[in-house]
């Protein structure tokens, strides 16, 4: 039986993720894997190395390709989000994310920025991801795993001493035996189609298996804030701050797709932005 849009709204709340199926065409899937294997070719031996457990990381505005304004004002990811209740969202960024054949998991981390607030330890909707997996994914070949309800309850895994996103020793995938690789109390898996979307909470630990098979397993990732306009102005400070941080790209984005102009964080308070929060404090319980 179809899942329905509450259904999944209140997956996303209880749970910190939902998965919506087949919002990308075909046609569109096929653009952007060709989009991502141009971005890919553009990096070097040393991007590689260094960001071993991810395979490589790649935000949309250093190799700028009109597919990606096209992906982030998507109508069916639009359309998703509105049907989660969230019909006025703001973008925050995007990478390129690949692993390839035969490569190592991805460590366990969560990418919340705001544990220096305490809307962090709320249940408001906040920062999402949208995750587009360009191929089916399995356990096999590297599918997302995660920890449902990690955005909202402490887990052991909050507590190691790693940073996400940081091309340090875990990052290079130096120690298999270091926890941010192995088995995690309560994880699931989430394989999905091509075409799929996952939308999760930024504050929930997720990871993702080691891709055995011969084929690259990419996916692009979009982060957006649900509810910008209601969130407090610190809060509205910073994220418009860290988007139009990024001018160049922005200007570019907006040309070449208008509708990614709806989508740009603007404040114009004078409030001060909260400081950067990459880990959760003793509030989360
Ligand atoms: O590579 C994946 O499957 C997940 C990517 C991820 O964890 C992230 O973008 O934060």
């Amino acid at each position: 039986m179809p899942v329905t849009a509450v259904e999944k709204r209140n997956q996303l709340m209880r749970d910190g993720f939902c998965i919506f199926e087949n919002v990308l065409e075909p046609e569109m899937v096929a653009k952007l894997n060709a989009m991502s294997e141009w971005t890919i070719a553009q990096e070097d031996e040393e991007h590689f190395e260094r960001h071993r457990s991810q395979g490589c990381i790649i935000p949309y505005w250093k190799y700028p390709h009109p597919a990606f304004p096209e992906l982030i004002a998507h109508p069916g990811a639009l359309g998703a989000l509105a049907q989660l209740g969230f019909d006025n969202p703001k973008v925050w960024s995007g990478f390129v994310i690949s692993k390839p054949p035969h490569s190592p998991p991805l460590y366990w981390h969560q990418d919340g920025v705001l544990w220096e607030h305490p809307i962090s330890y709320t249940d408001q909707p906040q920062q999402y991801f949208l995750m587009y997996y360009l191929v089916d994914t399995s356990p096999q070949n590297g599918c997302l795993r995660l920890i449902p309800g990690s955005h909202l309850k402490r887990h052991a895994l909050h507590d190691m001493d790693r940073r996400a996103h940081d091309g340090d020793e875990v990052g290079r995938a130096k120690d298999m035996n270091h926890p941010a690789f192995q088995k995690a109390e309560d994880e699931v898996d989430v394989p999905v189609r091509a075409g799929d979307v996952v939308i999760g909470d930024a504050r929930l630990l997720h990871s993702a298996h080691a891709n055995q098979s011969d084929q690259w397993r990419t996916v692009l990732t979009i982060w957006y804030w649900a509810i910008y306009d209601e969130l407090p102005e610190a809060v509205q400070a910073i994220v418009a701050e860290h988007v139009t941080g990024t001018a160049d790209w922005v200007a570019w984005a907006e040309r070449t797709d208008p509708a990614v102009q709806a989508l740009i964080p603007r404040y114009l308070g004078d409030v001060e932005a909260v400081p950067w929060g990459r880990g959760p404090k003793e509030g989360l319980f």
